[in-house]
């Protein structure tokens, strides 16, 4: 039986990159996974994906027979995808592999507020499905960019309802001490108003407390785990977490 890790955020934030890292990490340790492409609009992988949207769909064609520009192609061809994504997942389902990375588009929104992606994810199924947000360190790295990327995050997971694990991606451009620091401010929501209050200086211009507060209620501050695609570094930690979301704790770390 497969898990599906779908790697999600904002454009930019290192997911095409993670896929490919993530996977090259995992046979290093001589685990088993496979890759999918859902981006119908990626010019140039630097990984071959074992499936690929773009085999059925792909954003030049639908922009050509649809007459749209790009950002209308792209909403065409996401729900495009919800149409065929149960022969994609026939196809997946012919593979045995223990992980399967998904890549999403390179907007979140056309993945995370597409209707069509909810039935994406229930395709997949979703107890053995889990989605890796990946945070950009140049808008976590400030506490009101953190605010909004948690809030991202939190909309995510209540989209979807499969466990979600939120990752400071490419902390290799980070310092030691600002990973620290961003690590505190999303493990607690005092710290994150104290940090705040020093970035924004008027007091009257910020969130109040309790909006803050309000944040923990739906799990905010699970704390973010620091991954470098580019250094292959944190990747033992993210697949510690992983294993717990799926098995609740049960060590199944090879030998
Ligand atoms: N320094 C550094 N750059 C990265 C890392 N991961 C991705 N990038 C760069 O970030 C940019 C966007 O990455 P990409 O994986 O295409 O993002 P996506 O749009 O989320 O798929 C590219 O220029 C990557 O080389 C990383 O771990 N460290
Ligand atoms: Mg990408």
């Amino acid at each position: 039986m497969s898990r599906y890790l779908f790697l999600v955020g904002t454009a930019g934030c290192g997911k095409t990159t993670m896929t490919y890292a993530f996977r090259t990490w995992m046979s290093t340790q001589g685990f088993d996974s496979i890759t999918v492409n859902l981006d119908p609009g990626v010019e140039d992988l630097q990984y071959e994906p074992e499936v690929d949207v773009r085999d059925w769909i792909t954003l030049d064609a639908v922009m050509q027979e649809y007459q749209l520009g790009p950002n209308g192609a792209q909403i065409v061809c996401a729900d495009l995808i919800a149409i065929r994504i149960r022969e994609i997942v026939q196809i997946l389902e012919g593979f045995d592999t223990e992980y399967v990375f998904i890549d999403t588009p390179g907007q979140m929104e056309l993945f995370a507020f597409r209707e069509s992606s909810r039935e994406v994810v229930d395709v997949f199924g979703n107890e053995d499905s889990a989605i890796l947000f990946l945070l950009d360190p140049q808008l976590a790295g400030r506490p009101s960019g953190l605010i909004s990327l948690l809030m991202l995050s939190i909309t995510t997971g209540f989209r979807f309802s499969v466990p979600l694990i939120n990752i400071l991606s490419k902390s290799d451009i980070l310092s030691e001490e600002d990973i620290a620091r961003v690590i505190g401010w999303a493990s607690s929501s005092d710290r994150l108003y104290d940090a705040l209050v020093e970035e924004m200086g008027d007091p009257s211009s910020i969130p109040s407390m309790g909006f803050l507060s309000a944040l923990d209620e739906v799990g905010a501050y699970q704390g973010l785990t620091p991954v470098s695609s580019e250094a292959l570094l944190g990747f033992e930690d993210l697949y510690s977490l992983i294993q717990l979301c799926f098995e609740g704790g049960e060590d199944l770390y090879k030998d």
